[in-house]
């Protein structure tokens, strides 16, 4: 069994870690379409490795709202080679899936981490797949997948629906023999949440910290953030912030993220969240001296 403490540099820096993301899919809104050959994707895994990351996530299925599903030889197609090239090339790898068999082939090829958006909600043989391979997993906040999440954004209070719903995972994952020291936790930021509702999290982030288990924030590029910085064009136009414009309001929530103690951020481009995560770590051994 591999504690999650143990995936990165076991033993080394306790500051926050940064995932680089490889989507290789046509369609993600953030780099969809960018790194769709085996081989550019794994040239830029390796290049988010040279700015800095510490481990990679590899996806193969978009979850942008209203996407939808994509077959399983598919998935496994698109995610294989890239996972081998990049574990042959000693990176840390995360497989970003929701499908115990995608999990399973990705960890034979050298995956040490299984990310599952949907916190093990849609394929019932993901847990057990997990808890027989030892291997860590994020459970993301989900209620549903990506052609109706955006239906599903009603709370009573954001904060506390979404800390017990994915404590309620955490139970499922104990149940079906995850040990806790190999699951991490993640609020879903984008998934069945408002902009709004993003927000709120994000200024709770203590909160999530606070479970004892380790936090993953996914910010990076998603639509909150284009929100946030849209701005007004010719002609009465609302002009949104598009994706790959949103790199250095990534890096702020970087800063923030790590400042109130979450385990890594998950980034597009790696290398300003990479100094960031080491400016808070400089400042926290300031203030226990
Ligand atoms: N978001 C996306 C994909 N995978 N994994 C985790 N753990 N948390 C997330 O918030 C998350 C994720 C969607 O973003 P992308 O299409 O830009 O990768």
């Amino acid at each position: 069994m591999t504690p999650v403490a143990d995936l990165v540099d076991p033993g080394a820096s306790r500051r926050c870690l940064v995932m680089g993301v490889v989507n290789v899919t046509p369609d993600s809104f953030s780099d969809g379409g960018r790194w769709t050959s085996a081989d550019d994707a794994v040239a830029r895994g390796l290049s988010l490795v040279a700015d800095g990351a510490d481990l990679v996530d590899v996806g193969g299925e978009s979850t942008r709202p209203g996407a939808l599903r994509i077959d399983e030889d598919e998935e496994l197609r698109r995610v294989l080679p890239v996972v081998e090239g990049l574990a042959a090339s000693g990176v840390v790898v995360s497989v970003d899936t929701m499908r115990s068999r995608v999990a399973e082939r990705a960890l034979e090829a050298g995956a040490r981490l299984v990310n599952d958006v949907s916190g093990g909600r849609a394929d019932p043989a993901m847990m057990p797949l997990v808890a027989a391979s030892g291997s860590p997993m994020v459970l993301m906040h989900w209620r549903g997948h990506s052609d109706r999440m955006q239906d599903l954004t009603d709370y009573d209070d954001v904060v506390e629906d979404v800390l017990r719903e994915l404590q309620q995972r955490v139970d499922a994952a104990v149940a079906a023999g995850v040990a806790l020291e190999q699951v991490v936790v993640d609020p879903g930021l984008g998934f069945s949440k408002t902009g709004d509702q993003n927000w709120t999290l994000l200024a709770a982030l203590h909160r999530f910290a606070a479970l004892g288990l380790p936090v993953l924030v996914a910010a990076s590029r998603k639509g909150f953030l284009g929100g946030l910085l849209a701005h007004d064009g010719a002609g009465g136009t609302h002009r949104v912030r598009p994706p790959e414009q949103r790199d250095d309001a990534t890096a702020a929530i970087t800063t923030l993220a790590a400042a109130a103690g979450a385990w890594a951020v998950r980034v597009h481009e790696v290398a300003a969240s990479a100094d960031a995560v080491r400016v808070v770590e400089r400042l926290e051994q300031e203030r226990a001296r």
